[in-house]
């Protein structure tokens, strides 16, 4: 029978985000506040579905990751996680969770935010509490600080927040909220490279790279324009703009790392071989414009009606890893629908 989301027992489910303007670098790790703004856009593809069942006789949670019981730090996340919520709730009864994940975790395709979306809905509504969508944002926020916006369908921009005196004005101040983008029907082409778990996390890099690069703050500096000229872009539906903004914050994202001491390099030779097509697709006319997270695939940003032709480009670069193509998606929801 289909799932039936109430007090008690609850599934939901939410998609992956890429961001166009990124979130690099922590201000508060603990509340997971961002130090710059950012800018995304949900996908329809890799889905997350989670569902959060209370469990008044348990001493412990039990957490199923694709039907493995988790472990370690994955574990641990989930659990002070939940603690959150309990602590919210007035509730201190433990969990069972499931989690079906559809797209390769810990490969820079955003399986954290799908993940953290997912359970901050489910988890919410099985422990009884009433959030809206920026409630919920703002959950979710503190197991994943993508995950934030993957609450939100289409493209979403998620506020650092204003400097504050106490913590939980901090908290409140940071959460995603929707952008309108009419008239622009884009898809982005993601070319997996590499589905294999990334060797830094991104956590640790950010870390490392708000520590040690001399670039970080320059490249902070620079977010800020680009993310009052992507809201421009966005509202006159201008893809050519969106492109090039989203492809050199990306660019300067990764050039923060390559800086950092020791460097990150998530960017391997599959990645700037695709690349290469890109600005080949260009030359050739074509709107196509890339962007990375932390790993070696490659989004590429087009309008819908030359995705075809865009993926089969990339699929000729990089053979071997699909190709997909995603278009804007929904935001996170208990189900049924
Ligand atoms: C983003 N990334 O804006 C950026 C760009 C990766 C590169 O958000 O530590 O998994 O859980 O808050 O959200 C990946 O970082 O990090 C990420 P945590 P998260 O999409």
């Amino acid at each position: 029978p289909p799932p039936q989301s109430g007090p008690g027992d609850a599934t939901a489910v939410a998609h992956p985000n890429i961001a166009l303007v990124k979130y690099w670098g922590k201000r508060d790790e603990q509340l997971v506040l961002p130090r710059v703004d950012s800018l995304s856009m949900t996908l329809d593809i890799y889905p997350t579905t989670t569902r959060v069942r209370l469990a008044p006789d348990a001493d412990h949670d039990h957490v199923t990751l694709g039907g493995v019981p988790a472990e370690g730090e994955a574990l641990r996340r989930v659990v002070s996680f939940l603690d959150l919520v309990r602590a919210r709730a007035g509730r201190p009864l433990r969990a069972v969770v499931d989690s079906h994940n559809t797209v390769p975790t810990g490969a820079g395709l955003a399986s954290s935010a799908s993940g953290f979306a997912a359970l901050a809905v489910a988890a919410a509504a099985a422990y009884g509490l009433d959030l809206d969508a920026t409630a919920h944002s703002r959950l979710a926020r503190r197991g994943s600080g993508s995950a934030s916006r993957s609450i939100f369908a289409g493209f979403a921009l998620w506020h650092a927040g204003p400097p504050t005196a106490t913590p939980a004005q901090a908290d409140l101040g940071s959460y995603a909220e929707p952008v309108p983008a009419p008239g622009l029907d884009p898809a982005l082409v993601i070319a997996v490279v590499n589905a294999g778990p990334k060797a830094v996390s991104s956590r640790e890099a950010m870390r490392r790279t708000v520590d040690t690069s001399p670039l970080y703050e320059p490249w902070a500096l620079s977010s800020r324009d680009d993310l009052s000229e992507m809201r421009a872009a966005l509202a006159r539906a201008d893809l050519d703009a969106v492109g090039e903004i989203a492809e050199r914050n990306a660019l300067g994202m990764h050039a923060t790392m390559l800086a950092a001491r020791p460097a990150v390099r998530y960017l391997a030779p599959a990645t700037l071989t695709v690349l290469d097509s890109v600005l080949q697709l260009r030359r050739d006319g074509v709107s196509a414009y890339a962007t990375m997270d932390a790993g070696p695939n490659v989004k590429v940003l087009c309008h819908r009606a030359d995705a075809d032709r865009v993926a089969h480009t990339l699929r000729g670069a990089a053979p071997g890893g699909p190709v997909l193509v995603a278009g804007p998606g929904r935001g996170a929801r208990l189900l049924p629908e």
